[in-house]
């Protein structure tokens, strides 16, 4: 069985302190990553309309870009509007493909699948990533949203960000796998630390390979939930392999390392949703290697032989949509 797949493209780059990346969704989905995705067997579609959710204020103000608060309250506008619409697509039964945007983006999508699952159970989620992204506005120096989305999502910093639904802490530290760290802050380690979160770093990546990095994280993260999701940050890739993004990080992971260990998701009816950040095409090559990259990054982890989740609930409030 295939996957009935959704593709929400996230538009935002207020949450990073390189905006660029919010031409990302429209760039992955203009390489034909939907008709990919049809080749392979999935019922892919993406809507340019309902499924795309646009932040449009760097184009409208540049400055903005600079400006923390702004950029904060920016982030928490269009958290809640990416949110209901990646629930939807849960709740209609469809798996969710997110494209951001920034890795704030995060914080909207994995609310949105937590909540539409609450009813069940918990979910798990692994964060494939330079950095740990688990920043609160008290420890982060350059207060920039797309570095706190884990923290948000464990329940830690700014309540417009941790209270979407109104619960907190929609991932439990022992449900969470960080994989590919190499780049942060003492305060976000403090704090995944003192939670207990399970932090493989690039050191125990290069020990261990990634493949086994991964298999790990899924015994982890379904370990007493109903399934996981993965968001995968395009900078967890070596800058010499991907160079598109906005905070590139040296020893990275080989771009094929990668796109064989999210084979290892490929066919887990466990798996819950997929999302994909902070490609920026403004930093891409000629050769645009690092579209190639993000697509086969997802084909490889949705495969072609996946079985879809069954729809949580019959959730009040979404019609059934024309397939
Ligand atoms: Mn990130």
């Amino acid at each position: 069985m295939k996957k009935r797949i959704e593709l929400v493209t996230a538009v935002i780059g207020a949450g990073a302190q390189v905006t660029g990346c919010r031409f990302g969704p429209d760039a992955l989905i203009a390489s034909g990553i939907v008709a990919a995705l049809r080749d392979a067997g999935h019922a892919a579609f993406h809507d340019a309309g309902r499924s795309a959710v646009r932040d449009l204020s760097c184009d409208a103000d540049p400055a903005q870009a600079a400006q923390a608060a702004d950029k904060m309250a920016t982030v928490s506008a269009f958290t809640p509007r990416l949110a209901d619409t990646v629930r939807g697509v849960v709740a209609n039964g469809r798996f969710p493909l997110v494209l951001g945007g920034d890795h704030s983006c995060a914080v909207g999508t994995w609310s949105g699948i937590a909540d539409a699952w609450h009813a069940t159970g918990r979910i798990g989620l692994i964060w494939i990533d330079a950095h740990l992204d688990s920043h609160t506005p008290q420890t982060s120096d350059s207060q920039a949203p797309h570095g706190m989305p884990l923290a948000a999502l464990l329940g830690h910093g700014a309540p417009a960000l941790t209270d979407l639904y109104d619960w907190r802490a929609k991932l439990l530290p022992q449900h969470v796998v960080v994989i590919g760290a190499r780049s942060y802050e003492p305060g976000e380690m403090a704090l995944l630390q003192r939670l207990g979160v399970r932090v493989m770093d690039i050191d125990e990546v290069e020990r261990r390979g990634l493949n086994a990095c991964v298999a790990e994280a899924i015994d982890i993260v379904s370990r007493g939930t109903h399934g996981y999701g993965v968001t995968f940050d395009l900078d967890a890739i070596d800058p010499g392999d991907v160079s598109a993004v906005g905070s590139p990080e040296a020893r990275g992971i080989g771009a094929d390392a990668a796109v064989a260990a999210l084979r290892g998701f490929a066919g887990d009816a466990r798996l819950l949703g997929f999302e994909l950040v902070e490609y920026n095409p403004e930093l891409d090559d000629a050769a645009r290697r690092g579209a190639a990259v993000c697509r086969e990054l997802v084909m490889a982890a949705l495969g072609t032989d996946a079985t879809a989740g069954a729809p949580p609930h019959a959730a009040a409030g979404y019609a059934p949509l024309a397939a």
